[in-house]
């Protein structure tokens, strides 16, 4: 463990689609342009592939379990990288059928979000007049009136219903009381350490994407957790690339992808996931540190293999 204990894993989250409307050509949404996109990100750096899908005339979310077999066994035969598939899926979908397709693909990793919020971003409605898709309006503006239900039942469903296939969670926690929330979990012994915090900053309805909060999200977390658990950042937008150098400074892992920011800087939109992946690695080696493999992300984080997938 101590050889990998200074590398930075890298997640890429190649499409998303509970908050990432196209508003942007370069964000995936077809089984071709996901595995193409996900294949080029790993080729970039990201150890990790964290994964949504897509209805491929609609664009819209989906949990159907055939919209994500064509582009994972077209991304396992091109690369190592680990497959984090989303339970997110929609604000719209219910536990049982947002977990469905990490269940169908057993997957080494699956994302499990740590508590229920208003995930809001009805602003981007008054902010875009060119939308690809006839729902994406509504969906979009409709969102300050949309609960993400997690609850604490809700978890508990997710966490019993994968438990047999043993997948490592990227819990997702967009502000401190999500992480009382995964404590609560832990002693009630839903997971195992080392768990896998992602720290989620910047989705209006959860914590503010600045350092001080990175700051005390990570203080909370040493303090509930010891040495227990791996970390990385998440910030949305603009917040994208410059808390995940902080978060590499810190010590922690980082998450990049046009599912949290389309843009490659300030106002000027990401040409792929590919060149966020690139951009972030360069900043982190630059600045001292190494970039986890697969196989290292693997090891950091106890994962099962990839051999024991059933993609
Ligand atoms: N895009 C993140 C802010 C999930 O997929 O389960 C939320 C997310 C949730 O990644
Ligand atoms: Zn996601």
């Amino acid at each position: 463990m101590a050889r990998t204990r200074n590398k930075t894993i890298i997640t890429c989250a190649v499409t998303g689609a509970i908050h990432t409307p196209t508003m942007s050509d370069a964000l995936p949404y077809t089984y071709d342009d996901i595995a193409r996109q996900a294949i080029d990100a790993a080729e970039a750096g990201a150890s990790i592939l964290h994964l949504h899908a897509r209805t491929n005339e609609t664009g819209a979310p989906s949990v159907e379990p055939n919209d994500f077999a064509p582009f994972l066994s077209r991304i396992k035969q091109a690369s190592d990288a680990v497959i984090n598939i989303s339970t997110g899926g929609s604000l719209t979908l219910s536990i049982q059928d947002r977990i469905r397709p990490a269940a169908t693909f057993s997957a080494e990793m699956c994302s499990m979000n740590m508590g229920s919020m208003n995930f809001s971003f009805h602003p981007l409605a008054k902010r875009y007049d060119n939308w690809k898709f006839d729902w994406e309006k509504d969906y979009v503006a409709n969102s300050d009136g949309n609960i993400f239900r997690n609850t604490f039942r809700d978890i508990r469903e997710a966490a019993e219903t994968l438990a047999p296939h043993a997948i490592k969670f990227e819990h997702e926690c967009y502000d401190v009381g999500h992480l009382y929330n995964l404590k609560f979990c832990m002693d009630a012994g839903l997971f195992k350490a080392p768990i896998f915090i992602q720290f989620v900053m910047g989705i209006l309805g959860g914590i503010g994407a600045d350092i001080d909060n990175l700051v005390f999200m990570k203080k909370t977390a040493d303090k509930l957790f010891g040495d227990d658990y791996r970390w990385s950042v998440l910030a949305a937008g603009n917040a994208q690339i410059p808390l995940a150098t902080t978060a590499s400074q810190m010590g922690g892992n980082v998450r990049v992808g046009l599912e949290d920011s389309l843009f490659i800087s300030r106002g000027q939109l990401a040409d792929s996931n590919a060149q966020q992946v690139a951009k972030i690695r360069r900043i982190v080696e630059e600045l001292g540190n190494d970039v986890a493999t697969p196989d290292e992300a693997r090891e950091i984080l106890d994962l099962k293999g990839a051999d024991r997938v059933s993609f």
